[in-house]
């Protein structure tokens, strides 16, 4: 395996899930977030994921000087560890407060919560020693197209960036688009959506991206240009690896799980342009299939891990030479068989 990578790794304690679904309960026990941590560092991975609620648990219920006192604890033990935050994540999707949106509900006192909540999490992130606040807008969307106004929806989201980009003049926000689920459409479903939304905010530098590659797939997209098209403009600032068996639920499967030249292929582009010179992580949102025992409860990481640096070998290995030359001859039927011979090995 690539031992002379560059790399770092990380996942959030959701990644050990208890296998629960629409139609059944969970399957394993859960773990306690210290076993996740301490699992985390044994898997040889450098760092974890936060949601607000994952750092401080049931943030709602607390004050602030609360909040800064537990977010404190935490970075303590992750120092104790060895380990840091990758970034944290207001969740705003669970609340009775996010029933019909965050930044967008028509309810202008969950609007205030959203951004409120959104406020903590900077606080939270700043103590925790890291500068990404990652925005998954789970429920910036509709339902039903006539309940809301989509420009209106857009202004209101630019305004709540604008409020968190006020409250520190360090932080940056790293959208991570999806298209549909649980919403019928997000109203950003997509990178070109996201660095477009940037622009409209009061620091367009410090608004960027998180790719995520089953909801690339989920919106039709491939993953690896997807990728190139955010790291062109600077703006690829965290990674969410897995795979999905195409338009359905989100899947989170393993790393090169469905699509393995679609793996090799992300792992190319990430490659060719330098993702991790700038201190970028990869993190793998994966979890475990519901059939998994609870002895096999970390293998999805381990293995995404796993794929992931076998492909960077690949990647490495890969006859650039002769492809140019199929390139220049214009030979992809060639160029098609040399990447399957190339995957599928000697
Ligand atoms: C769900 C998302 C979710 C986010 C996480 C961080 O589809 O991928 O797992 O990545 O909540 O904000
Ligand atoms: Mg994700």
């Amino acid at each position: 395996m690539a031992t002379n990578h560059p790399y770092k790794f990380c996942f959030g304690p959701w990644n050990i899930s208890e296998g629960a679904d629409p139609y059944g309960p969970t399957t394993r026990p859960p773990q306690t977030f210290d076993w996740k941590l301490e699992q985390l560092k044994k898997l040889g991975f450098d760092a974890m994921m936060f949601h607000d609620d994952d750092a401080v648990p049931d943030i709602d219920t607390k004050s602030a000087v609360q909040i800064r006192k537990e977010a404190k604890e935490l970075k303590k033990k992750l120092d104790d560890a060895g380990l840091v935050a990758e970034m944290v994540a207001p969740r705003l999707w669970f609340s009775p407060m996010t029933i019909d949106g965050a930044y967008t509900s028509n309810d202008p006192k969950c609007r205030r919560y959203a951004i409120d909540r959104s406020r903590r999490s900077i606080d939270i992130a700043k103590i925790l020693g890291t500068d990404i606040l990652v925005l998954w807008l789970a429920r910036e969307g509709t339902y039903l197209r006539e309940a809301k106004k989509g420009r209106r929806s857009i202004v209101l989201m630019v305004e709540a960036f604008d409020q968190m980009l006020a409250h520190d003049k360090k932080i940056r926000l790293a959208i991570e688009p999806k298209p549909n689920e649980p919403m019928d459409h997000a109203y950003l479903p997509t990178i070109g959506h996201a660095l477009a939304v940037a622009q409209l905010t009061r620091d367009p530098k410090r608004v960027g991206a998180l790719i995520e590659t089953a909801h690339c797939i989920l919106a039709g997209l491939d993953p690896a240009d997807e990728i190139a098209f955010a790291m062109s403009f600077g703006k690829l600032w965290s990674l969410h690896l897995n795979d999905q068996n195409g338009l359905k639920y989100d899947q989170d499967k393993p790393f090169g799980s469905t699509n393995l030249r679609g793996a090799f292929d992300q792992v190319r582009v990430l490659e060719q342009n330098k993702y991790g010179s700038r201190g970028e992580y990869v993190c793998f949102d994966v979890h475990p299939f519901r059939t998994t025992k609870p002895e096999h409860t970390l293998a999805h990481l381990d293995n995404s891990r796993r794929t992931f640096l076998r492909l960077v070998e690949k990647a490495r290995s890969f006859d650039e030479t002769a492809a140019k030359k199929l390139i220049a001859a214009r030979d992809y039927q060639a160029l098609d068989q040399m990447v399957i011979e190339h995957l599928l090995g000697k």
